[in-house]
């Protein structure tokens, strides 16, 4: 059956040219925003659903706009980016848009439905071939951790043994250059600890070789300081499933292809290799964040305990894991919270439910989420894409910048609200209290409302926009009601951690020494929440904007909550006076927050010298070409590295940042101007450069719809910010 669904493919040496008609491909949106691509194999099909521009522009087919006419000012710009980003919308009133970057994420999709006996379409093997093909690094054949970063173990071993069970042949030139690359790097026993596991639950690597993952912890009592309730989300939600199949020391039976990647993965025989060595192996081109001394010392004793776990407990603790993971099934409707414990999920159901449940049915179908496919073939997204966090860019810019009045994007603009409104989450999740979440009631997630988590900033853009697009926008009905948006401001007040920042899903609940115990080796920073700048500001400016329109409602409360989330804001500046940026590279889209916040609390250029500094350090940073750029290797060092070419996206943030400022000097302003419309194409669209986002400071993600919203507001901004400083002058 597994032979039939993975049989061996003949796989062409160059991945440039589609292996799949690209002309019968659709993306199908629906339910909210949900994203899947189809192959359409029949003619009638192919007749009665015809491809639109937004399966086009995706998909890397020329649109075959026509030039517009030539802007002449930063405002024409804008109108004509628009004018070209309105093709992309929806029929819903979203954007859609694909959220690859990391490189981690295709082989637990792969890996994962192997193991439970899951197939893909022919045309989706044959896509995410070739997408693997097109990102092997051409330097060496292998794989980073994310598109732009150099080959590692984990992103080498991972993404070869998903080539390999897709159907590629082990005498193909690419998988020739993988294997000899990973070779190069040590072979498969180096992998980081996330890496092992998805090895060793296929059976390719000894589960004696990983560091202890006991579903224990889960019994102890809720108040214990390093309790897993206390972790971040994320990092929680891995290690529920993982705890459980480690527990469970579930491994895929022996099969020809499991017995041959044994042979391909390593550098010696894979039956003299000695495992428990292997624990703490990690090759050095993995290698983020390294093991501390406590948390070695803590996997010496949890290994001794793991030769004498005593059954009962061991029995307790995994049911305990497992009724998390159903609650979590059940409150994203099997998507989960992210497509790396989606399948790890998955495959525990399919442990120990089999393959006859309509859980089972639902997770293959969910899988469909995280797929997309781009010009370069067929990838894993980072989530179920970035619905709410584009809509919330481009409504703000279109409002901003006056382009939301012009008769010709009312209705674009009419729709995006009735999406917004769509996408609200209204009520608190099924298991709520049961799998620890945090109150979603009002909130905005970051793609769709059915994947069901609150995002502090989020939840802030989302009520932004609908503010903007009600109260501002002319022939909008007013689709959200007030007690709806108060909903929104409660979720937001519940977040403000003690030092007034605000963290990502939750409140920052764990110690800050748990991050000495980060198993992951790749990543930093993801033991527990953090507080953001990026996050801290949405929740003031949402906040801000809010009480413009309701004065009364819980005023002292958002007073407050402004007053101190400013003061974190000072407090998390830099001396030279930038902000570490988190979640976007970096330095230029912190700053862009910040002094949007510190804006709405009146501070700027001329009476604070915050402000002052922030704007210092981002003129040192701008370039001959009026532009900047930073690379992702900024949010690896948290201090600035030069991009070797400047980026549109960061030149609009600074820009953007300076306005915020009110810097009095147009000439910043206007170079940058320059340059962002020197990039623009005659269609009025920009072309895409360097990655823009980046999470848990090692891994770097797309965010292609960016290099629309930023320039159409920077644009739009700059032209009334010009103008107005040279009547200022001119008095
Ligand atoms: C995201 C994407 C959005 C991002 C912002 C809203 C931009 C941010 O301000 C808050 C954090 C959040 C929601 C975020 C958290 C981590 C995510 C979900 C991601 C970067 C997208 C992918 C990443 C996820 C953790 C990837 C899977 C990897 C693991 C380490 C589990």
């Amino acid at each position: 059956e597994l032979a039939k669904l993975y049989s061996p493919l003949d796989i062409p040496e160059s991945g440039e040219k589609p292996f799949t008609d690209y002309s019968r491909w659709r993306l199908l949106v629906n339910d909210g925003g949900r994203h899947t691509w189809h192959y359409l194999r029949t003619d009638e099909e192919y007749e009665k659903w015809p491809q639109n521009e937004v399966d086009k522009y995706w998909l890397g087919i020329p649109l075959n706009l026509p030039a517009l006419p030539k802007a002449k000012d930063p405002l024409e710009a804008a109108r004509n980016g628009y004018t070209f980003y309105k093709h992309l919308q929806s029929e819903d009133g979203h954007w859609a848009g694909e959220y690859g970057g990391p490189m981690f994420l295709l082989p637990g999709l792969v890996i994962g439905s192997y193991i439970a006996g899951l197939g893909f379409t022919l045309e989706e093997r044959l896509e995410m071939i070739r997408y693997l093909i097109n990102r092997a690094h051409p330097k060496d054949g292998g794989w980073g951790i994310h598109i732009e970063g150099h080959s590692t173990v984990f992103g080498t071993a991972l993404n070869y043994v998903a080539l390999r069970i897709l159907g590629m042949h082990a005498d193909h030139p690419v998988a020739v250059r993988a294997r000899a690359c990973l070779h190069k790097l040590g072979g498969a026993t180096g992998a980081p600890a996330w890496g092992k596991f998805w090895l060793a639950v296929l059976n390719v690597y000894d589960w004696e070789g990983l560091n202890p993952i006991q579903p224990e912890l889960w019994l102890l009592p809720d108040w214990v300081p390093f309790h897993p309730h206390k972790w971040w989300i994320h990092t929680r939600n891995v290690y529920i499933p993982m705890s459980y199949l480690y527990g469970a020391r579930f491994k895929m039976e022996e099969n020809d292809m499991i017995r041959t990647l044994r042979q391909e993965l390593y550098t010696t025989d894979y039956h003299s290799i000695y495992w428990p060595a292997q624990r703490n192996n990690v090759a050095s081109a993995d290698l983020y964040a390294p093991h501390t001394t406590v948390y070695d010392a803590i996997n010496a004793v949890l290994g001794m305990y793991e030769n004498c776990a005593i059954p009962p407990l061991r029995n307790a603790a995994m049911k305990r894991a497992y009724d998390l993971i159903v609650y979590e099934d059940e409150n994203t409707e099997y998507q989960t919270i992210g497509p790396v414990s989606k399948m790890m999920n998955l495959l525990c159901r399919f442990y120990v439910e089999g393959t006859e449940t309509e859980v089972y049915r639902q997770h293959a179908i969910k899988r469909a989420d995280f797929m997309w496919l781009g010009g370069e073939g067929m990838m894993m997204c980072g989530t179920n894409g970035s619905q709410l966090w584009d809509i919330g860019f481009i409504s703000q810019a279109l409002v901003e910048t006056g382009l939301a009045n012009e008769e010709e994007n009312r209705e674009s603009l009419r729709k995006a609200l009735e999406w917004l409104d769509g996408c609200q989450i209204r009520d608190n999740p099924r298991h709520y209290d049961t799998a620890y979440r945090h109150r979603s009631k009002g909130a905005w997630p970051f793609s769709t409302k059915e994947q069901s988590y609150t995002v502090s900033d989020c939840t802030g853009e989302g009520l932004k926009s609908v503010l903007y697009l009600q109260n501002q926008v002319k022939g909008t009905e007013k689709l959200i009601s007030d007690d709806r948006l108060f909903d929104a401001v409660d979720t937001l007040l519940t977040m403000q951690n003690a030092n007034g920042g605000f963290a990502s899903y939750e409140l920052i609940r764990g110690p800050q020494w748990l991050e000495w115990l980060n198993p992951a080796e790749v990543f930093g920073d993801i033991m527990i929440e953090f507080c953001y700048p990026e996050c801290t500001t949405s929740v003031i400016t949402s906040l801000s904007i809010f009480r413009k329109y309701y004065p009364h409602y819980r005023k002292a409360g958002i007073e407050s909550t402004i007053r101190k989330a400013i003061g974190y804001l000072h407090a998390a500046q830099n001396p030279e006076g930038g902000w570490v940026g988190s979640w976007g590279i970096s330095f230029t889209y912190a700053a862009q927050f910040a002094l949007e916040s510190l804006s709405l609390a009146g501070e700027n250029y001329s009476n604070s010298s915050a402000v002052q500094r922030a704007c210092k350090f981002l003129l040192s940073h701008q370039r001959e070409d009026g532009g900047w750029g930073e690379s992702y290797k900024t949010c690896e060092l948290a201090s600035w590295v030069e991009h070797e070419n400047t980026q549109i996206v960061q030149t609009c943030w600074a820009a953007m940042a300076l306005m915020y400022a009110g810097y009095p000097d147009p000439g910043p302003i206007e170079r940058a101007v320059k340059l962002v419309m020197s990039r623009q194409l005659p269609d009025g669209s920009w072309p895409q450069e360097a990655i823009e986002g980046v999470f848990n400071k090692n891994c770097a993600i797309s965010y292609p719809n960016f290099k629309f919203s930023f320039p159409i507001w920077m644009l739009g901004k700059a032209h009334g910010y010009l103008k107005s400083l040279k009547e200022r002058k001119d008095k």
